[in-house]
C-alpha cells in the first residue's frame, strides 16, 4: 500500500502539505481530494478521523495522521532531504517558533471566517464581536511574524533556507487573499516582500477556489472592507 493523503485541493490546512510536497519534490504519495461542496464531512472520512477535518495522511502500514503539522513533521522524518525543519537544534527551534505563531494565526483566521462568512450563515452562530476579535488577533499574529522574520537575514521566514514555516505561511496568506480577499496589513513590509517572492515559486502557484471570492460580513477595514 502506498501512502495516501486525503485533502481538499484548496483548503488552508491541506494546502500546507501541497506546498510542502512541491518544495520537497515528493511525488510518490497518492492524493485523494474530497469535494467540500458536495457536503461535509465526506462520507469516506467516517473511518479515517473522528475530527472531520483534512488533511489526513495514511501511511503504508495504515497509521492515520490527522493534523497538518504532525503530517509535516512525519514527512520530514521519512524524507529528510532537503531539510525543511533546520539542521541544528537551534534552527529547528526557530522554525517551530514560527510555526507556532502561524498556527495561531490560522486558528484566528478560521474563527473570523466561521463567525462572518456567508458559507457558515445558518450553520453556526454569526457574531460581529467574535469576528472582530478574531480578525484583530489574526492581524496581530501577522505583525508578530513580520518582526520575527525581520530578525533573520535571508529571503525565507527562518533565514537562508525554505522551511515548513514558509509552506504554512503561504497556505494561510494565499487562502486569506484568494478565498476571502483579506490582504496583508500595510505595516508588514518584511512579510509583504516574502509573500511576493514565495508566490513566484512553483509551490506558490495560484489555487483554483470552488466559489467566487467570499466577502466577510464583519472585518477590519485596513485588510478587508466589510461587505455591503
Ligand atoms: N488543526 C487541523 C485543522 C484542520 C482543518 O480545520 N481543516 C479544514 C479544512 S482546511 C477542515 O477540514 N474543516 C472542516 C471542519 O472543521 O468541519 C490541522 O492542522 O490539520
Amino acid at each position: 500500500m502506498s501512502m495516501t493523503l486525503y485533502e481538499l485541493a484548496w483548503g488552508l490546512y491541506p494546502r500546507r502539505i501541497g506546498i510542502y510536497l512541491v518544495e520537497k519534490n515528493i511525488t510518490g504519495i497518492k492524493r485523494i481530494a474530497f469535494d467540500a461542496m458536495a457536503g461535509w464531512p465526506a462520507p469516506e472520512m467516517a473511518h479515517l478521523s473522528p475530527m472531520g477535518t483534512v488533511p489526513i495522511l495514511q501511511t503504508e502500514d495504515g497509521t492515520l495522521i490527522r493534523s497538518s503539522i504532525a503530517i509535516l513533521e512525519y514527512l520530514e522524518e521519512r524524507f529528510p532531504s532537503p531539510d525543511l525543519l533546520g539542521s541544528t537544534p537551534e534552527q529547528r527551534a526557530r522554525t517551530r517558533e514560527l510555526v507556532s505563531v502561524l498556527d495561531e494565526a490560522a486558528t484566528q483566521f478560521g474563527v473570523w471566517c466561521h463567525k462572518a462568512s456567508p458559507l457558515f450563515t445558518g450553520r453556526e452562530l454569526q457574531s460581529r464581536e467574535a469576528a472582530t476579535f478574531a480578525a484583530d488577533a489574526y492581524i496581530g499574529r501577522l505583525r508578530m511574524l513580520d518582526k520575527l522574520a525581520d530578525e533573520t537575514d535571508g529571503p525565507f521566514l527562518a533565514g537562508e533556507h525554505v522551511t515548513i514555516a514558509d509552506c504554512i505561511a503561504m497556505a494561510t496568506l494565499q487562502f486569506a487573499e484568494g478565498h476571502y480577499g483579506v490582504t496583508l496589513p500595510s505595516d508588514c513590509p518584511r512579510l509583504a516582500d516574502w509573500y511576493s517572492m514565495f508566490a513566484k515559486r512553483p509551490s506558490g502557484a495560484p489555487v483554483a477556489y470552488p466559489a467566487p471570492l467570499l466577502a466577510l460580513a464583519f472585518g477590519l477595514p485596513e485588510v478587508c472592507p466589510p461587505s455591503a
